[in-house]
């Protein structure tokens, strides 16, 4: 791997994840332009005024009024063109595409999501689309879900904070216990990518790495047949571990 390649982004799989790749570019080529401009002057000010160049040292009181106003104009241009400007924008991201989650459209793929001391586990509400029944499917470590399609997470914890980060998807959310987290993404391309746990989470923190198989949709439809099988049998009524999941509320 060169150099670029060890340094650039994780391959985007998402519809959305461009929003926070730009963003990103746009605050770290503004971050470039004022570090030239600042690297410019200190070295331009220190060849012309250096003692070679001017014996004689001049003094000088400033002019305070000049000075405060000349201050205060380059932060108010700098706080309302630029920084104003990354709150817009980061808000319209925020409000029109991260948090404005599929909700009930049809065949958004819902995904229960426990995190524990150090494992992912996933439940999809299987044929009857109720979470916390017996046909319910059950994966730890490895999320299945279909190309083109909108997932909608539901993220809690079973014991401490725990972050679900998808790198692929630019998207990170606590995973507490006690509250429910919510994430959405669209994949736009199939492959097995990483899942990782983002908050440091106890001595095993590096063992929460999962994988993420985002299938076709035929491809799909197989696993989740074949789970459904499997889950029809082996999920056990009497057995309070296999039945974590919580109702899926509604709401957009
Ligand atoms: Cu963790």
């Amino acid at each position: 791997m060169s150099f670029w390649d060890s340094i650039k982004a994780p391959l985007d799989i998402s519809t959305n994840g461009q929003e926070i790749d730009s963003l990103f570019l746009y605050i770290t080529a503004w971050n470039v332009f004022f570090f030239l401009l600042v690297i410019t002057g200190l070295f331009w000010f220190s060849y012309r005024y250096s003692a070679k160049r001017n014996k004689k040292a001049d003094y000088t009181y400033g002019n305070t009024k000049k000075q405060l106003l000349a201050t205060l104009a380059i932060g108010a241009a700098v706080f309302f063109a630029i920084d104003l400007n990354i709150t817009r924008m980061s808000n319209d991201d925020m409000l029109g595409k991260f948090w404005n989650f599929p909700g009930d459209e049809e065949d958004t793929i819902k995904v229960e999501v426990l995190a524990q001391q150090w494992m992912w586990n996933f439940r999809y509400a299987g044929a009857d689309g109720v979470f916390n029944t017996e046909d319910d499917i059950l994966t730890n470590h490895e999320l299945h879900i279909p190309v083109g399609k909108k997932v909608e997470f539901r993220v809690t914890s079973k014991d401490v904070i725990h972050s679900f980060y998808l790198p692929n998807a630019r998207l990170k959310v606590d995973a507490m216990p006690g509250r429910i987290s919510r994430l959405w993404f669209e994949p736009t391309q199939t492959g097995t990518f990483d899942i990782a746990c983002a908050e440091m989470c106890g001595t095993h923190h590096y063992l929460m790495q999962g994988k993420m198989i985002v299938h076709s949709q035929e491809e799909y439809l197989a696993w989740l047949g074949e789970a459904q099988t499997v889950a029809n049998y082996a999920n056990d009524n009497e057995n309070i571990d296999n039945f974590w999941g919580w109702k899926w509320e509604t709401n957009k």
